[in-house]
C-alpha cells in the first residue's frame, strides 16, 4: 500500500493548513513548545501570498521594515531590505530564508490541498482529508489559509471562452510573461491592477484597461528606505516593535487628534500634500474625522481628484479615474509607481465599464456594449479581479463540526466568530487573522504574530491543565459580532462596495469582515480574555 492512500492516517497533535507567513511562524512556535505538528500546503513551497502573486510590479504596501517578522532577533538584525516596498521576489526569498534557517520544510507537506475536515466528538479529534487521498488526524486544527488567497471566480460574461493567453494576477506563471508586441487587456483596477498596469504598459503594444470602479492611489516613492526612517526603526528595535503591537494598524504612527473641519484650508492641503509626498499607508490619515465624517472625508477626496486631474492629460480620462462612488480610505488605498501617468501613453486606453459594460468575453477578445458597442481583439487577457476575501479559503474546506454542523451553513449570513479566532460548534479549530479580528486592516505581520502567540499560549495552557477542548460560548460570539458591527457602523467603512464588506463577490453576505478597533485595542482585549481565565470560552 502506498503511503498516501485513503486508509493512510497520520496522527499529530496539531495540523496547520497553509505555509504562508502565518503557518510558518505557527509551526515554529508549536515545534518549540513540543507539539508534534504538521503543515499541509497546496503550493510546492512556502510563502503563501508571495508564492502565488508573481505579477509584474507585485510589492507590499506597508514598508517592508515593518512588514517583516519580529520573532527572530538575529534575522531582524541581519536582513536588509533593498527598498521601502520590497518586490514579491525579495519577500518570497525572505520567507524561503526563514524556512531554511529554521528547517521548517521538514514538517510541511507541499502540493497537498485540504478538502474536508471533520470533528469527532468521541475521540475529540479533527480528521482532515487531503486531495492526496490520505487523512491527517489532529487534536488541534489551525487554519492559516490566508485572507487574500482564494481568487474570485471571474464573474464576467463569457469568461473561459477566450482562446488567447489568460492570466490571473493571483496565480501568475512562475516563469513570467512576455507581453512584448502583444495587445493586452487588464480587467480590474484594485491594488493588483494598479501595480501591474504600468509595467504591462511598458512591454505591450497596446494596453486596454477595463475599469469598473476607480480607486484612490498614492505614489509609492519607492527607493531605498530613508536614513531617518531606518534610524527610527533601529534605534531600539524592540521598543519600535512593541509600539507597532500597540498601535492602530500595526505600524508606529501618531494618532490624529485634530478634525479636518477645524483647521483652515491651507493647513488641510499642507497635510494632504505631506501624505502624497510620504507614500506611507500607515501615515495617511491626518485628521481624526476622515473615516467618520463625510464632509471631512470629502476634503481629502477632492484633493486626490485634483492630483489626478493634474497628472492625466486627457480631461475625460482624468474624470473617469477620479473615484466618486466611495469615500477615501473606505476601500484599501493603493500605492503605485506611475499609475495615473500610464494613461498619458498613446497605446494605453481606459474603458469605463459603466458606460461600456462587457457584454461578453469571446474567443478573440472582449465585446463591450453601451451607446458605442465595440468588439475588441486581444492576444492576452489579465484578470486582476481580486479575492473572495477573509472567508473564501476557510469555507473552501468542507468543515464539519459538532453534531454535523457545517461551517458553511453556520456562516450562511456572514462569518460568526469570537475574536476572529474560533466559532461555536467547531471546538479546537483556530483561525489566524480570521474575520472579526483586525487582520486585513492592519500590518498583517503584527496581527499574524499576535494570533500565533495567542494560539500557542492557549494550547500550552490546555496541555498543562490536562484540558482537551476549547470553544467559544454562544453568548461571547454573539456579543463580539455585535461589538464589531457596532464599531464598524460608527465609521464610513461599511458604505463602500468593498471586499471588506463582501460586496465584490456576487451572493456573498454583506457584513463588515475585519475588526475596526485597531491592533492595540484588540490585543488588550485578548490579553484581558486570557487573564480572566479564557473569558468567553468553554474549556474542558
Ligand atoms: P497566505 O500568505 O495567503 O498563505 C495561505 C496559504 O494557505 C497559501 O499558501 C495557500 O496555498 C494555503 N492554502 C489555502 N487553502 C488551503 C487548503 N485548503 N489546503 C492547503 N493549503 C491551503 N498585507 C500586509 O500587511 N502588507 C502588505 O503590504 C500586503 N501586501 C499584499 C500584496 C498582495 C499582492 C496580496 C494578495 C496580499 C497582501 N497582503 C499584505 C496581505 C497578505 O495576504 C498577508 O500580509 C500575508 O502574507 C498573509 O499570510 P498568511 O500566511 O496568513 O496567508
Ligand atoms: O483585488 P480588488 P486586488 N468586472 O478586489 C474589479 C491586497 N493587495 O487583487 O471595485 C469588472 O481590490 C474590481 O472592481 P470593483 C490589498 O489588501 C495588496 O487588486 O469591484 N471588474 C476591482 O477594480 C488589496 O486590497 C497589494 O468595482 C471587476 C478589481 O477587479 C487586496 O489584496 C497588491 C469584476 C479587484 O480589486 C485585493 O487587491 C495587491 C468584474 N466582474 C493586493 N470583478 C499591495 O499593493 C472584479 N472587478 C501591497
Amino acid at each position: 500500500m502506498s503511503e498516501n492512500t485513503r486508509e493512510s492516517v497520520t496522527e499529530v497533535d496539531v495540523v496547520i493548513v497553509g505555509a504562508g507567513f502565518a503557518g510558518m511562524y505557527q509551526l515554529y512556535r508549536l515545534r518549540e513548545a513540543g507539539f508534534n505538528t504538521t503543515v499541509l500546503e497546496a503550493a510546492d513551497d512556502v510563502g503563501g501570498t508571495w508564492y502565488w502573486n508573481r505579477y509584474p510590479g507585485a510589492r507590499c504596501d506597508i514598508l517592508t521594515v515593518d512588514y517583516s517578522y519580529s520573532w527572530d532577533p538575529e534575522l531582524q538584525k541581519e536582513w536588509t531590505w533593498s527598498e521601502r516596498y520590497a518586490t514579491q521576489p525579495e519577500i518570497l526569498r525572505y520567507a524561503q530564508t526563514v524556512a531554511e534557517k529554521h528547517d521548517l520544510r521538514r514538517d510541511i507537506r507541499f502540493k497537498t490541498r485540504v478538502q474536508s475536515a471533520t470533528w469527532n466528538e468521541d475521540t475529540k479529534r479533527w480528521a482532515l482529508l487531503t486531495d492526496q487521498g490520505d487523512t491527517v488526524s489532529a487534536k488541534f486544527y489551525v487554519m492559516a489559509t490566508g485572507c487574500l488567497s482564494m481568487p474570485k471566480v471571474p464573474d464576467v460574461p463569457g469568461a473561459g471562452q477566450f482562446a488567447g493567453e489568460t492570466y490571473f494576477t493571483s496565480s501568475w506563471p512562475h516563469e513570467g510573461v512576455d507581453f512584448t508586441g502583444k495587445r493586452v487587456a487588464v480587467i480590474g483596477t484594485g491594488s493588483s491592477g494598479i501595480q501591474s498596469i504600468p509595467l504591462i504598459a511598458e512591454d505591450a503594444e497596446q494596453l486596454t484597461v477595463f475599469q469598473r470602479t476607480p480607486n484612490f492611489s498614492f505614489p509609492a516613492h519607492n527607493g531605498p528606505v530613508a536614513e531617518a526612517r531606518l534610524e527610527e526603526y533601529s534605534r531600539d528595535v524592540e521598543a519600535y516593535r512593541q509600539a507597532a503591537r500597540e498601535s492602530l494598524i500595526g505600524v508606529p504612527a501618531d494618532k490624529p487628534t485634530v478634525s479636518a473641519m477645524l483647521v483652515d484650508e491651507e493647513e488641510r492641503i499642507a497635510a494632504y500634500e505631506d501624505v502624497w509626498k510620504t507614500g506611507e499607508l500607515a501615515k495617511q490619515i491626518k485628521f481624526n474625522d476622515i473615516q467618520v465624517n463625510p464632509e471631512a472625508n470629502e476634503t481629502h477626496r477632492q484633493f486626490m481628484h485634483d492630483k489626478i486631474r493634474n497628472t492625466v492629460n486627457d480631461p475625460d480620462v482624468a474624470e473617469l479615474l477620479c473615484p466618486t462612488n466611495h469615500y477615501i480610505f473606505t476601500k484599501r488605498p493603493c500605492l503605485d509607481t506611475n499609475y495615473y501617468q500610464t494613461f498619458n501613453l498613446p497605446h494605453v486606453r481606459l474603458v469605463d465599464l459603466h458606460s461600456q459594460p462587457i457584454t461578453s468575453i469571446t474567443a478573440k477578445g472582449i465585446d463591450i456594449g453601451g451607446d458605442h458597442p465595440e468588439q475588441l481583439e486581444f492576444d492576452a487577457v489579465v484578470f486582476a479581479t481580486g479575492f473572495d476575501a477573509m472567508t473564501g479559503a476557510i469555507v473552501g474546506v468542507d468543515i464539519t463540526g459538532r453534531d454535523g454542523a457545517t461551517l458553511r451553513s453556520a456562516w450562511d449570513e456572514g462569518p460568526k466568530t469570537y475574536l476572529g479566532l474560533m466559532t461555536v460548534d467547531f471546538p479546537n479549530l483556530f483561525m489566524i487573522t480570521g474575520p472579526g479580528s483586525p487582520s486585513v486592516l492592519s500590518n498583517m505581520m503584527v496581527s499574524i504574530e499576535q494570533h500565533v502567540d495567542l494560539i500557542t499560549d492557549t494550547l500550552e495552557h490546555l496541555r498543562s491543565n490536562d484540558l482537551d477542548t476549547i470553544e467559544p460560548t454562544a453568548l461571547a460570539q454573539d456579543r463580539w459580532m455585535q461589538h464589531g458591527n457596532d464599531f464598524a457602523d460608527l465609521t464610513l467603512l461599511p458604505t463602500a462596495n468593498s471586499w471588506y464588506m463582501g460586496r465584490n463577490v456576487p451572493g456573498k453576505p454583506q457584513v463588515f469582515l475585519p475588526y475596526v478597533g485597531g491592533v492595540g485595542r484588540y490585543r488588550a482585549i485578548c490579553d484581558e480574555m486570557v487573564e480572566r481565565d479564557y473569558l468567553g470560552f468553554t474549556v474542558g
